[in-house]
């Protein structure tokens, strides 16, 4: 084994966004930069002897070279067993589940997510902890202060290993063992979900179309839909994960799975569609002519658990993303269950997750998932959506539709602007907080502000406090505008703008969504000068 010492500090200065940290595959190819970011998370983590860790990635480009690198610091750093799946792959979910089973004391996760890949795209690094969840702020932060001071990088000098079969392997002592990706997360599926009415329902001639998005989630639906579950060969499309996503962006929205799309709103479209991201945690559900909004699925899932076998108890409780719309708060009350609402990320709902707290958990971004995994995981949505269907007989939009007819329709949509200059983004919240104290009382777009705040949030379960989560505007008939800055873009900075407003009036309910949220766009706009700040008469990407 030798030791590297460290001539620059490549990672010093950067702090993990929101998941982790993501930056150009230009910049993680710079000599030790990855190197300094996982060196310094094993300086903050206890000694590793006798413990296992897994690793993995959604085998977009660079991430063969980093498991390699990765692989020979884990070496040094003594742990006893590596799990890293066949050719470099698991997805985020299957590592949050891989972990688990295996009780190892954690994982890290090669992937930029949503983001695009390719040479000239994006990679990242997360680590998972013991639970199988994202790392607590707490742990990231001493990783980025250990990084300031690093000096020493430990690592074997062992060659590259071979990892495109299974095998168990040794490297200075320690084993190396290829998993199967799909084994451990499959077994868990068969564990939550009504597996004989989903291949009933895909039997009697129900049609699915899947993309995988050239990403990790195409083996796994793969495996499970086509081999399992008994859909049609083709179901699953754009399956095979590829290192640049076929030059496309793996993001499962409307903008991005464009095609999808198109396939359920045409003619012939099948009866249900679903996209799922980079790394296989997002999802996105269609039905025949119809887009689910994230916030809806969370609502509709939280409202029909009980008939998915691994729900049948009933929710301890749900919890969701601040920006999230409010659809599945009327569901928990409905039900009778408490309803969290956590900053941004999905490592906020572990602790929740893992003190029985809430079974279910979501954001507006396309993520949804329960405690099955610590992760949000896009295939066990589409099981779920599947099971669903197959015991109600009613399509997607049906239930979607139903939820409205009950609670209401929460009109949702997210107004990105992306590649801001960060200063100006900075100022755009600088003067938008410096305003909030007058706001409240106010009357705006005819209605008195309920709430002006910046979001914090106090862990229930461990106290502690994360502030400065994103600036709410909340008018007295619950409409709601939320301004926050992307932790998990590369180029510039982006602002997100949330809109939600509450529509009662079933009528109502089919105008489009941009035209129902207009009045809030302009009291955005007079709140925070969007325009000026952006420098965007419109913004880049509206979901
Ligand atoms: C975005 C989403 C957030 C999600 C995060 C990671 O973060 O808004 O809800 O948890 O991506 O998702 P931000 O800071 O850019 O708004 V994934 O699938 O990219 O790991
Ligand atoms: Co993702």
């Amino acid at each position: 084994m030798s030791l590297i010492s460290l001539p620059t500090q490549p990672y010093a200065g950067q702090r993990p966004g929101t998941s982790g940290l993501r930056k150009k595959v230009t910049v993680f190819q710079q000599p030790l930069y990855l190197e300094n970011f996982v060196q310094a998370l094993f300086d903050v983590l206890p000694a590793a002897t006798g413990q296992t860790l897994v690793l993995g990635g959604d085998g977009r480009y660079h991430n063969r070279v980093a498991i390699q690198s990765i692989l020979r610091l884990a070496a040094a750093k003594g742990y006893a067993r590596v799990l890293v799946g066949q050719g470099g792959i698991l997805s985020t979910p299957a590592v949050s589940a891989v972990i688990r089973r295996h009780g190892a004391s954690g994982g890290i996760v090669l992937s930029a997510s949503h983001n695009p890949g390719g040479p000239e795209g994006d990679f990242g690094i997360k680590y998972n902890v013991a639970n199988g969840g994202p790392a607590p702020e707490a742990l990231t932060e001493a990783v980025y202060q250990r990084s300031l001071q690093l000096q020493v990088i430990h690592s074997s000098d062992s060659p590259d290993l071979p990892l495109d079969a299974l095998a168990t392997l040794a490297l200075d002592g320690m084993a190396v063992e290829v998993i199967d990706p799909v084994a451990d997360y499959a077994d868990l599926m068969r564990s939550v979900f009504d597996f004989d009415a989903i291949r009933r329902l895909l039997a009697s001639g129900f049609r699915l179309r899947l993309d995988a998005m050239w990403a990790v989630g195409g083996p796994y639906a793969r495996a499970l839909l086509e081999g399992e579950l008994g859909a049609p060969p083709g179901t699953v499309v754009n399956a095979e994960p590829r290192e640049d996503f076929g030059g496309l962006h793996p993001d499962p929205n409307p903008v991005n799975a464009a095609d999808l799309i198109a396939h359920l709103f045409a003619a012939d479209a099948p009866d249900m569609g679903a996209a799922t991201d980079g790394d296989a945690d997002r999802n996105m559900i269609v039905g025949r002519h119809f887009v689910v909004s994230p916030s809806d699925s969370l609502a509709v899932l939280a409202a029909y658990a009980r008939l998915v076998p691994a729900y049948q108890a009933g929710l301890r409780g749900v919890a969701r993303s601040m920006p999230s719309s409010t659809a599945v708060d009327r569901v928990a009350q409905d039900l009778g269950i408490p309803c969290y609402e956590t900053p941004t990320g999905w490592k906020f709902f572990g602790n929740l997750l893992d003190a029985g707290l809430v079974t279910l958990c979501g954001e507006e971004s396309y993520g949804t998932g329960s405690d099955h995994v610590r992760e949000k995981d896009g295939l066990w949505a589409v099981l779920f959506w599947l099971n669903l269907v197959a015991v109600t007989g009613q399509p997607v939009d049906m239930l979607v539709r139903e939820l409205w007819l009950r609670h209401g329709r929460c009109v949702y949509s997210r107004h990105d602007y992306e590649g801001i200059a960060p200063e100006r983004a900075q100022a755009l919240m600088r003067e938008l907080r410096a305003a909030l104290p007058y706001l409240a009382g106010q009357t705006l777009a005819g209605q008195t502000v309920a709430l002006a705040d910046d979001f914090a949030y106090t862990d229930p379960v461990d106290g502690s406090v994360s502030r400065q989560q994103g600036v709410r505007v909340i008018l007295q008939d619950g409409s709601r505008l939320v301004f926050r800055l992307s932790g998990t873009g590369t180029e510039g900075a982006t602002l997100r703008l949330y809109l939600e407003r509450h529509e009662p009036d079933p009528a109502r309910h089919d105008l489009p969504v941009q035209q129902a949220l207009a009045p809030l766009v302009m009291l955005a706009e007079q709140l925070a000068r969007v325009r000026h700040w952006t420098g965007m008469a419109q913004p880049s990407v509206t979901t």
